[in-house]
């Protein structure tokens, strides 16, 4: 691909309101921006979505910068890849570290597509125009959840997920229900439960919720499968699935009914690929997962979500959902609930320069 150089931004900005989960808030969100230049000028963005600290997963910004810096943009230099579709097994001297993986991996995608004159949602073989936006609600107090559901469904939202622990779960979704009886509604645990909780769980299935999201251990496949066995609710898996063969093995299991594919937690958009087509050849549905992240990391989603097995509406909302001012032109926008796949080349979407200027705490160079 005759890489020129990469340009690596911390930014960091403040959220509109903290996000809640029973693992704690997230009230700044910290980010790697990735810009990669080829030899003719072309560019490609990615965004590498790790937090500041190791609350979702095991990496953060500055484990991702590490391995970027030290590790992946040395093999990049040194040894090249002709299509993006080989940078997942260049990196595969280095283990795990999927986010800081997905950072450039996805930059090198967005390259390709400008280079092929296509979108990327093109390139990688989506079949959809449109896509259903779907938001979540990351705030436990009750009448703020009402009143937040209200406002979403105003807006066209066609799902909503909400944040749960045993601490909450029954009260909170039984008057979500008396309120909106037919809302799409499902609920995403972060794994607040365990294997004795099933009791618990299985009272939920009285709700009609579309799915239950990582009730058990984050890195648990086994347990899931017994839980679905004693529940009705599709178990949807999200932190257990970092690599094709968890997907492979949740699917031959039955640990879940339906997953969720996070591009930086699988390490890329072709291994998002190859779960999506391994999960669309066995009825599997999936949807793209979010990460509280910027206009960059999202549009990689909205093009990933293109593909015809994302029969489930993502957590993906528009720019204004988290952010005052987002750091990419236009901004992503929900029109009555529905996302338009960009037509332009790459993944459609331009830096707003001046608002990188602003958020961005450090930055570096490197040329090839
Ligand atoms: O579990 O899906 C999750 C946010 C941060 C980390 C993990 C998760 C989430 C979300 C929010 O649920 C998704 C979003 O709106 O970006
Ligand atoms: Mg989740």
């Amino acid at each position: 691909m005759e890489i020129k150089s990469v340009h690596l931004s911390i930014i960091k900005m403040p959220l509109k309101q903290p996000f809640m989960t029973h693992l704690g808030s997230v009230t700044d969100r910290e980010a790697i921006i990735v810009e990669v230049k080829d030899r003719k000028g072309i560019n490609g963005y990615g965004e590498g979505v790790a937090f500041s600290s190791p609350w979702y997963t095991e990496e953060t910004v500055q484990t991702s910068y590490h391995v970027l810096k030290d590790f992946l943009i040395p093999l990049l230099k040194k040894k090249g890849v002709s299509h993006p579709d080989e940078a997942f097994g260049l990196f595969s001297s280095v283990r795990r570290n999927h986010m800081a993986k997905a950072a450039l991996e996805t930059a090198l995608w967005d390259l390709q597509a400008k280079k092929e004159e296509i979108p990327l949602s093109s390139l990688i073989g989506g079949t959809m125009s449109e896509i259903p936006a779907g938001v979540v609600v990351g705030n436990p107090n009750l009448s703020e959840v009402l009143k937040q559901i209200e406002s979403y469904l105003e807006q066209g939202f066609k799902r909503v997920k909400i944040k749960i622990s045993p601490e909450t779960d029954y009260q909170l979704i039984s008057r979500i229900r008396q309120r909106f009886p037919d809302l799409p509604l499902m609920a995403d645990a972060n794994s607040a439960y365990s294997l004795r909780d099933a009791d618990r769980l299985k009272a939920l299935d009285d709700f009609g919720l579309l799915m239950i999201e990582q009730p058990l251990g984050f890195d648990d496949i086994v347990d899931h499968a017994k839980l679905q066995n004693q529940i009705k609710t599709p178990i949807c898996l999200d932190e257990s699935i970092v690599t094709f063969d968890d997907a492979r093995k949740a699917v031959e299991l039955s640990s879940c009914g339906v997953i969720n594919i996070k591009i930086g937690r699988v390490g890329g958009i072709g291994e998002a690929k190859r779960i999506h087509d391994y999960c669309h050849s066995k009825g599997i549905p999936v949807w793209a997962g979010g990460m509280i992240e910027f206009g960059i990391s999202r549009a990689h989603n909205i093009a990933l979500a293109s593909l015809a097995g994302f029969t489930i509406p993502g957590d993906i909302s528009g720019s204004d959902r988290y952010w005052k001012e987002d750091i990419i032109q236009p901004e992503i926008k929900v029109d009555n609930g529905m996302i338009q796949i960009p037509d332009n080349p790459g993944i459609g979407f331009e830096l707003n320069r001046k608002r990188m200027k602003e958020v961005t705490i450090f930055e570096e160079r490197f040329e090839f």
